[in-house]
């Protein structure tokens, strides 16, 4: 295991690496070499997708910089909730894989996405909901095994994601009880449902973890911190209140170090 300590308190700035994952492989070790924040989110996907080979290289910038890490799984194609039993049983491969590269890297929390309803949706009703139970509770059994953190984060309406409202959270947790993933709480896609306020004050215990970026409130743009419509101060107090301790992790794809320092002035 790399990185420090489990027992910090209070809230911890992260920075996810998703801003440079246009970027090769190579340069995003660099980008993690002088990045100016205590944890970083590295985003399994694309060009930046994690391998043996990869998780070797990581863990020395990791080591060197004494950098904690959280991992964002994979979310192209991905789909927990595909009525294709060959395609969920691929999608499911691929997560258990990236829990396992996160688990390597010292990770403390992995991040995942809910499912999807499908195009045959409607011919089957509830279908797509009861997969995306089902494969939330394999993946919670494999992370059980590797006794690693997930969350799962709530995306943004409209869209076809399962999980996005507050409503649709609670539902999730009332169904599966004590053993649920926490909730990765993502800032940016509840304002553009218009419930910051509202997964604060009815799903805080649930909470483990945090998406920070900002936007106009139509659209999913991840501006930088303070560039958007989101009142930070409001947030960021209702959250100590709530008594939320864990990371704020800004998922910001431009500005993002004056987001790091904007966020830490209001912590
Ligand atoms: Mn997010």
């Amino acid at each position: 295991m790399v990185g420090a300590k489990d027992d910090v308190r209070g809230m911890r700035i992260g920075l996810s690496m998703l801003y440079c994952l246009g970027r090769p492989f190579p340069q995003l070790l660099t980008e993690l070499e002088r990045v100016e924040a205590g944890c970083v989110e590295l985003v399994d996907e694309g060009g930046h997708s994690l391998n043996e080979r990869r998780v070797r290289a990581l863990r020395r910038v990791i080591e060197d910089g004494g950098l904690e890490v959280t991992v964002h799984a994979p979310f192209v194609d991905v789909n927990i909730a595909s009525p294709v039993p060959t395609i969920r049983r691929a999608v499911l491969k691929r997560l258990k894989r990236s829990m396992l590269y996160a688990h390597e890297l010292g990770s403390k929390v992995w991040v995942f996405h809910p499912g999807l309803h499908s195009s045959i949706a409607y011919f089957h009703p509830g279908l797509d909901w009861k997969l995306n139970i089902q494969s939330t509770r394999e993946l919670l059994e494999a992370a059980e095994q590797l006794d690693t953190k997930i969350a799962i984060e709530n995306i943004f309406d409209p869209s076809p994601f399962l999980l996005k409202s507050v409503e649709d959270f609670i539902r999730f947790y009332e169904e599966l009880g004590s053993d649920a993933p926490g909730l990765a709480f993502d800032i940016g896609h509840a304002y553009i449902n218009r419930q910051v306020a509202g997964f604060i004050e009815r799903l805080s215990d649930r909470i483990i973890h945090i998406h920070a970026h900002d936007n106009d409130g139509t659209s999913d743009s991840h501006k930088g911190i303070g560039y958007g419509g989101i009142d930070w101060d409001w947030v960021i107090n209702a959250l100590k209140e709530a008594g939320y301790e864990g990371f704020i992790i800004v998922e910001s794809i431009e500005g993002v170090e004056e987001s790091v320092e904007r966020l830490k002035r209001l912590l």
